[in-house]
């Protein structure tokens, strides 16, 4: 199994990415595992107290669960994604079965930061994105797809976006085997990528 991890801001267009590598790519040969499905699981918590939760904080994801689902597919074996809700801050309760692939692509903004799940890429891609154009990606995507509304988003762009950016996710570039420059559509850097892909498949 070939394992590649996608990571970037919020708004760098990883899902986009990640969209376009499949296709083209053979149906059922290439997987994915979202960092969004790692949330840790919030359901003792109220609603209100779950909007105080810093999301962009490495410490607000499951690794453990991620790393020992990762391992199971590793291992051959098909796993329960989780399944959460952006409108709830929480898991949902549902499950997504998930069968190991050939190739496994983990994506997410703070899956660089775990040193243990870091080990387990074959291939760590950051796409990178200018942060105004991830703020306005993200504001579209907010107040379009998840319910939020503009004072909303740009108090917790500014209050815990940027800095989090900075301090955890922005250093993962370090890590990185490719960088993905994508203030506009790369196809070659896409491209690339396939044709790693296809060299494994
Ligand atoms: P991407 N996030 C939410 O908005 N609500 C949640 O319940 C859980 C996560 C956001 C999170 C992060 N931050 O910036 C973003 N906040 O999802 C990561 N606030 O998703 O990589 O698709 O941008
Ligand atoms: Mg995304």
């Amino acid at each position: 199994m070939l394992v590649i991890g996608i990571a970037g801001g919020t708004g760098c267009g990883k899902t986009t990415v990640v969209n376009q590598i499949l296709n083209e790519l053979p149906e059922g040969e290439v997987g994915i595992i979202s960092q969004d499905s790692y949330y840790n699981d919030t359901s003792h918590l109220s609603y209100d107290e779950r909007v105080q939760i810093n999301f962009d904080h490495p410490r607000s994801i499951d690794f453990e669960l991620l790393e020992a689902h990762l391992k199971e597919l590793k291992k051959g074996n098909p796993i329960h994604q989780p399944v959460y809700s952006f409108v709830k801050h929480n898991r949902t309760g549902d499950t997504v079965l998930t069968h190991p692939r050939k190739v496994m692509i983990v994506e997410g903004i703070l899956i660089l930061t775990n040193p243990e799940l870091r080990a387990m890429f074959d291939i760590k891609i950051f796409v990178h994105a200018d942060s105004d154009e991830r703020l306005i990606r993200r504001l579209k995507r907010d107040i379009c797809e998840r319910g939020r509304d503009l004072d909303e988003v740009l108090t917790r762009y500014k209050t815990t976006l940027k800095p989090m950016h900075n301090q955890f996710i922005e250093p993962m570039k370090e890590f990185a085997d490719i960088i993905i420059p994508n203030n506009h559509y790369n196809t070659v850097a896409i491209d690339i990528v396939k044709t790693i892909i296809n060299d494994k498949l």
